[in-house]
């Protein structure tokens, strides 16, 4: 028996390994010839084993020549491998490609915040310039704080001001304003106090366009030494002409509610008709807040001294000032979510 059969054989595998090898299109058939030619029943395992059995004198010739086919192979696989790699990732910017500005063809435009949100951060950002600071609390009440602390006694007729939706169970009921907040402020804060109390509230009434059974409130508190009305009439004054423009006059007519002694109505002169008299207001002027200073009883209700501190407070309707600001005729538009109606502001 010669070497030649043997070599002659590793040749061929060697020549026909590199073609197979250089030609392979991806990783899965590189891996098919590594088993195929290195693996335990592969060729040139097999013609290794086949150098166990050559006479003594040829094998070390035959031996030394199929360990370096099996290292030239092994290396081969590794070249094509990084070779393939190599495509891969060269070609990856024309295979994965992806247009993030992209936008198909009326499927997102760029929208904005709701008139009735707008309406709120202008206002809180007035009276953040004031030193006010927003306070808030949950809308679901007890009696205590959305009426009695209010000076609101339980079958008290003015009780039917304030249309209520109760809990069955507790005698829980949604808050009709943002006051109750306000109470539990004074009783967790000593003076001075400077809030103002955002928020939705709910009212059992029929909806029409000035009136929806789940509306918005802002109200507002301060209360320190010395407070006069003065203040809060200079505080409407500099609200309203930041809020509706700097040429607005107010107006301060009495009012009456139980928590404020004395109490007030605010009017803003009407933008359109600069206070003649217009259809869009009442002889001139816009009503948009009540307000008055803060009942003694209700300041003792809060765990204030009412010998020492004195307060006002103010409250408005969010979704009223939104109407004025926006001109917008029905309050049930705020509530209906059309875009056709929403992008207009
Ligand atoms: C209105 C009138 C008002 C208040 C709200 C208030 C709160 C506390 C104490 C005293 Cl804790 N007053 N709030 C005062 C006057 C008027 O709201 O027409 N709101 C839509």
């Amino acid at each position: 028996m010669s070497t030649q059969p043997v070599v002659g054989e590793l040749d061929k595998i060697a020549t026909d390994a590199r073609r197979r090898i250089e030609s392979a299109p991806d990783k899965e058939t590189l891996e098919e010839l590594r088993v195929e030619l290195l693996g335990k029943k592969g060729v040139v395992t097999g013609a290794l084993r086949g150098v166990g059995v050559l006479p003594a004198d040829q094998r070390a010739a035959a031996g030394a020549r199929a360990n370096a086919v099996k290292t030239e192979i092994d290396q081969q696989l590794v070249a094509r491998q990084r070779a393939l790699e190599q495509n891969r990732l060269e070609g990856l910017a024309d295979s994965e490609w992806v247009d993030v500005t992209f936008i198909p063809d009326g499927a997102a435009t760029r929208g904005h915040l709701h008139p009735l949100t707008q309406a709120q951060r202008e206002i809180t950002a007035i009276f953040s310039r004031l030193g006010y600071q927003v306070a808030l609390g949950p809308e679901v009440e007890d009696d205590y704080h959305n009426f009695q602390a209010l000076n609101i006694p339980e079958g008290h007729p003015a009780r039917d001001e304030w249309d209520s939706f109760y809990l069955t169970q507790g005698g829980w009921l949604l808050r009709t304003h943002t006051s109750p907040v306000q109470i539990r402020f004074m009783e967790a804060h000593p003076p001075p106090i400077r809030i103002i109390a955002p928020g939705p509230v709910y009212r059992h009434e029929a909806t029409d366009a000035g009136h929806e059974s789940q509306f918005h409130q802002v109200e507002g508190l301060l209360v320190d030494e010395d407070v006069r009305m003065s203040d809060l009439v200079g505080t409407i004054e500099y609200f309203s002409r930041s809020m509706f423009g700097a040429d607005r006059r107010i107006r301060i007519t009495g009012d009456h509610f139980p928590f404020t002694e004395p109490s007030i109505g605010a009017a803003v002169s009407c933008g359109i008709c600069k206070g003649a008299g217009c259809s869009s207001c009442k002889g001139g002027w816009l009503e948009i807040m009540g307000a008055g200073m803060v009942h003694p009883q209700v300041l003792r209700n809060g765990g204030i001294d009412p010998e020492r501190y004195s307060g006002f407070a103010f409250g408005m309707g969010l979704d009223r000032i939104a109407m004025l600001k926006y001109n917008i005729a029905d309050i049930r538009r705020l509530r209906e979510n059309d875009v056709r109606f929403l992008e207009q502001f």
